[in-house]
C-alpha cells in the first residue's frame, strides 16, 4: 500500500507550491462553533479530557478552512497533570499548576510511573482524530518544551513573571532543577511516542518561554532537554518531522537548527526573513511566521506581510504558519483571506 499524498509531509523533503499552511492555535475562541462547543462545559480541561469533544474540536478549522494539518485539541499542561500537580485553568488568566515545585523535597510528590494512563483522552482523541481526517490531511501531536513547561511548575500561584520561579530555582540548586527537566524530557518523550502510536504524523514543541535566557542557560535548561529529546524520538522514528517552536530566541534558534535532530523551526513574527532564510533554512524547513496581529488586523498591511513572507521562504522548504497563536478576536473573513493569498500566490 503506498502511502496517502500529505503536502504538509512533503515540504519536509522539498518545496512545495503552494506552501503547506495551518496556524497556531487554529480550533479556539475565534470560531463560532468552538465557543458553542465550550459553551457546554465547565471548564477547558473537560474539553481536552473527552475525546469526543476534543476530536470535534480538532476537525472545526479543518471543516471550515481546509487546513493541509491538523493539531491535536490538548495543552501542554496535561503532562504536569499527570505527573501529579493540581491543573486549574480560569477564564482570562494564567493556568496554575499547585503546589509548585521549587525545591528538592517538592520534587519527590512527581509521580514517575503511569502517569501516561492519565492522558489516554488525548491519545484516544489523536487516534479518532486521525481515523476521521482527510487522508491529505497530516495530524500534528505536541507537547511543551521542558523549560516552558517546569517555569509553570515551578510559578505556583505566583503572580510575577512566569519565567522567575524556574530561574531562582536553577541559579540556587542547578543539580535538583536539572532533576526536574530530567523528570520531564523522560515524559515528555513517553509521552510523544505514544502520540506517534495513536497515530500523530509529526510533532511539534512548544518552548514559549526560553526568550530572556542567558546562553549558558539556554544551553542547559532549554537546548540540552530539546536535544535529548529529538534524539530519542529520532532514534525510534527516523523520519518523523519534528517542529520546534521557541518564542523570542531570537539568534539562539540557530543553536537548535545546528544542535538537534529537530526537522523545523517555526520562527516567531520577530524573527527576520533574511535571517531565516540564509541562516535556517539551508539546514531545516521554515515554519512561519506572520505577526497574529497583522491577521486581526486584515487588509492591505496582512496582505503585503504574506507577499514578503511568501517572498523569502517559499522557495525553500517551508509551511505557511503564524508568529504566534491565532487571537481570539480574529475575524473569519481574515482567515479566509489569508488563505486565499497564500494558495494563490505567484511570485
Ligand atoms: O477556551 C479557552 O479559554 C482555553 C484557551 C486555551 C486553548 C484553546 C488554552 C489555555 N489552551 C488551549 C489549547 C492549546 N494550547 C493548544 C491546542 C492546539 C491548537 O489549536 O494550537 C496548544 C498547542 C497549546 C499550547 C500551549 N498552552 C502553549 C504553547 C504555545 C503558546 O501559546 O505559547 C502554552 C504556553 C500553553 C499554556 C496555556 N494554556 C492556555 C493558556 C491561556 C495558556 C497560556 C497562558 C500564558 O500566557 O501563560
Amino acid at each position: 500500500m503506498t502511502s496517502p499524498d500529505r503536502p504538509f509531509l512533503r515540504a519536509f523533503e522539498n518545496s512545495v507550491m503552494p506552501p503547506p499552511l495551518w496556524l497556531m492555535r487554529q480550533a479556539g475562541r475565534y470560531l463560532p462553533e468552538y465557543r458553542k462547543l465550550r459553551s457546554k462545559v465547565s471548564n477547558f480541561q473537560e474539553l481536552c479530557n473527552t475525546p469526543d469533544l476534543a476530536v470535534d474540536i480538532t476537525l472545526q478549522p479543518i471543516k471550515r478552512f481546509g487546513f493541509d494539518a491538523a493539531i491535536i485539541f490538548s495543552d501542554i499542561l496535561l503532562l504536569p497533570s499527570a505527573l501529579g500537580q493540581e491543573l486549574r485553568f480560569e477564564d482570562g488568566s494564567t493556568p496554575r499548576l499547585a503546589p509548585a515545585i521549587r525545591t528538592n523535597g517538592d520534587l519527590i510528590r512527581l509521580r514517575e510511573d503511569n502517569y501516561i494512563s492519565f492522558l489516554t483522552p488525548t491519545l484516544d482523541a489523536l487516534a479518532m482524530t486521525r481515523s476521521r481526517l482527510p487522508k491529505e490531511t497530516s495530524l500534528i501531536g505536541f507537547a511543551g518544551a521542558p523549560w516552558t513547561v517546569a517555569t509553570y511548575m515551578t510559578r505556583g500561584d505566583s503572580t510575577g513573571d512566569t519565567r522567575a520561579e524556574a530561574k531562582l530555582f536553577y541559579y540556587r540548586d542547578p543539580k535538583n532543577f536539572t532533576r526536574l527537566l530530567d523528570i520531564l524530557t523522560r515524559a515528555t518523550i513517553d509521552y510523544l511516542v505514544k502520540q506517534v502510536e495513536a497515530g500523530a504524523n509529526a510533532i511539534q514543541l512548544f518552548e514559549s518561554w526560553a526568550g530572556d535566557l542567558p546562553e549558558n542557560v539556554f544551553r542547559d535548561c532549554s537546548l540540552k532537554p530539546i536535544a535529548n529529546i529529538t534524539k530519542s524520538l529520532r532514534e525510534k522514528y527516523p523520519e518523523l518531522p519534528i517542529l520546534l517552536f521557541s518564542k523570542g530566541s531570537g539568534l539562539l534558534q540557530k543553536l537548535y537548527a545546528t544542535e538537534t535532530d529537530i526537522s523545523a523551526i517555526s520562527i516567531d513574527s520577530a524573527t527576520p526573513l533574511s535571517w531565516a532564510k540564509e541562516e535556517l533554512q539551508p539546514c531545516k524547513l521554515v515554519q512561519g511566521n506572520l505577526d497574529p496581529y497583522a491577521l486581526l488586523a486584515g487588509g492591505p498591511h496582512m496582505e503585503r506581510e504574506i507577499d514578503s513572507i511568501m517572498e523569502h521562504l517559499s522557495p525553500g522548504r517551508f509551511v505557511f504558519n503564524l508568529g504566534h497563536g491565532i487571537l481570539p478576536a480574529t475575524p473569519i473573513e481574515n482567515v479566509e483571506r489569508l488563505i486565499k493569498r497564500v494558495r494563490e500566490y505567484r511570485s
